[in-house]
C-alpha cells in the first residue's frame, strides 16, 4: 500500500501523532531538538509531507533537496518561516493555522500589556529579592489601562480580538493602524480609528503589535518610532521577532525614553539580546502567546488536518497557496 510518507518535525500531542499514523508512515521527533536546516533537508528526503512548527525553515535550498515534498502543514498561524513563492514554485502545498488561537493569543497580549503598564513583573522580582520594606506613596507606580489609549499596529484577527478586550472591557479608546482599513461595521462596535503611523505612535499611552512578519515590517519599531512614543507609553510585541529592533529597544527602555515593554517574540529567539535581559522595566515570556492546552490541541489537530487533506487530494481548510492547485487542474 502506498502510504505517504511524512516528518513532523517536533514533538507534538500522542493523539495527534496517532491519528496523523492513520493516514501516512509518520517519521517523529524522537528527542524534539530544531533539526538544522541541513538535518531537517536529510530527514525530509522523500517525504511527502511535512508537519512543521515555526522553527522550520522551509525555503527554496531545501524543497531544490526534496522534489517529493508536496505539502508542508505550519502548527502556527504566522509562516515567516516559510518561503511561500518558493513553495508554490515547487507546487508545494502550504497551510497554516488561523483562527483556533486568535482568542487565546489575544488573551495574553492583553495581559502582557497590563503587566506592562502595572510593572508586575518588575515588582515581583522587586519582592523575590528580599527589597521590599515597606509601604510608599510611589512604589511602582504604573500607568492606567483603563480608559487609555489602546494603539494597535496590525488589525487582523488578533488585533481586533485585542481591540474588542480593550474597547468593551476596560473602556479604552482604540486607534490602529494596518495595511488596509477595516470595514466601518467592524470599526464602529469598538469605536476603532483608522490612523496613520505617525499618528499612532503618537497618541498610544498602549502600543501592541499584531502584525506579521515580513520584509516590509522588518523593525517596523526601531529607534525612530520609539522615540516618536510617548515617554509614558509601553510597548507589547505578541507579534514576531524583527518587527522590533531589539537593541533599539533596550536602549530606550534603559534610558526611560518609554516606561515599558512586553516581548513574547524575539529577534534570533530562543536567544535574548543581553540587553534586554538587563534592564528591569521589561517583562519577557518565552513565546508562549498561543500556549493553553486547549489551543495547542487545537493547533496540533488542525495542522493534521491540513495536512491529511493536502496528501489526500482534498483542497486543506488553511491553503496559503491556493495557486499550487489551480496549476494541478489546469
Ligand atoms: C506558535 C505562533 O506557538 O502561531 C503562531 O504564529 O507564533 C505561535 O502560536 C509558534 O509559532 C510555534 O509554531
Amino acid at each position: 500500500m502506498d502510504r505517504p510518507a511524512i516528518l513532523v518535525a517536533r514533538a507534538v500531542f500522542p493523539e495527534t501523532l496517532a491519528r496523523l499514523a492513520q493516514h501516512f508512515d509518520v517519521d517523529a521527533s524522537a528527542d524534539d531538538r530544531v533539526l538544522a536546516p541541513a538535518e531537517l533537508a536529510e530527514r525530509l528526503r522523500g517525504k511527502a509531507g511535512a508537519f512543521t512548527t515555526g522553527s522550520e525553515r522551509i525555503d527554496a535550498a531545501l524543497l531544490g533537496a526534496c522534489p517529493q515534498l508536496r505539502a508542508v502543514a505550519n502548527m502556527a498561524v504566522g509562516y515567516n518561516n516559510f518561503d511561500l513563492a518558493a513553495c508554490t514554485a515547487h507546487g508545494v502545498l502550504a497551510t497554516n493555522t488561523p483562527d483556533v488561537l486568535t482568542e487565546t493569543t489575544a488573551d495574553f497580549g492583553f495581559a502582557l500589556m497590563m503587566a506592562a503598564a502595572r510593572r508586575m513583573a518588575e515588582s515581583e522580582r522587586f519582592l523575590r529579592r528580599g527589597e521590599w520594606r515597606r509601604w510608599s506613596y510611589d512604589m511602582f507606580t504604573g500607568s492606567d489601562v483603563h480608559g487609555a489609549t489602546l494603539g494597535l499596529l496590525g488589525m487582523g484577527r488578533i488585533g481586533q480580538a485585542i481591540a474588542r478586550r480593550g474597547a468593551l472591557g476596560f473602556g479604552m479608546q482604540v486607534i490602529y493602524h494596518n495595511r488596509s482599513r477595516l470595514p466601518v461595521e467592524r470599526e464602529a462596535p469598538l469605536g476603532a480609528r483608522y490612523v496613520d503611523k505617525a499618528t499612532l505612535l503618537r497618541e498610544a499611552d498602549h502600543l501592541v503589535l499584531v502584525l506579521p512578519y515580513t520584509a516590509a515590517s522588518h523593525h517596523a519599531i526601531g529607534a525612530a518610532e520609539l522615540a516618536a512614543m510617548k515617554p509614558s507609553a509601553t510597548l507589547t510585541n505578541v507579534a514576531r521577532g524583527g518587527v522590533v529592533d531589539d537593541a533599539a529597544l533596550a536602549a530606550a527602555l534603559r534610558e526611560r525614553r518609554i516606561a515599558a515593554a512586553a516581548l513574547d517574540v524575539f529577534e534570533g529567539e530562543p536567544q535574548v539580546q543581553a540587553a534586554l535581559l538587563d534592564v528591569s522595566n521589561v517583562v519577557l515570556t518565552p513565546h508562549i502567546a498561543s500556549a493553553t492546552v486547549a489551543t495547542r490541541r487545537a493547533m496540533a489537530e488542525l495542522a493534521a488536518t491540513n495536512l491529511i487533506a493536502a496528501l489526500g487530494g482534498e483542497r486543506p481548510p488553511n491553503l496559503l497557496n491556493p495557486e499550487v492547485l489551480g496549476r494541478a487542474a489546469g
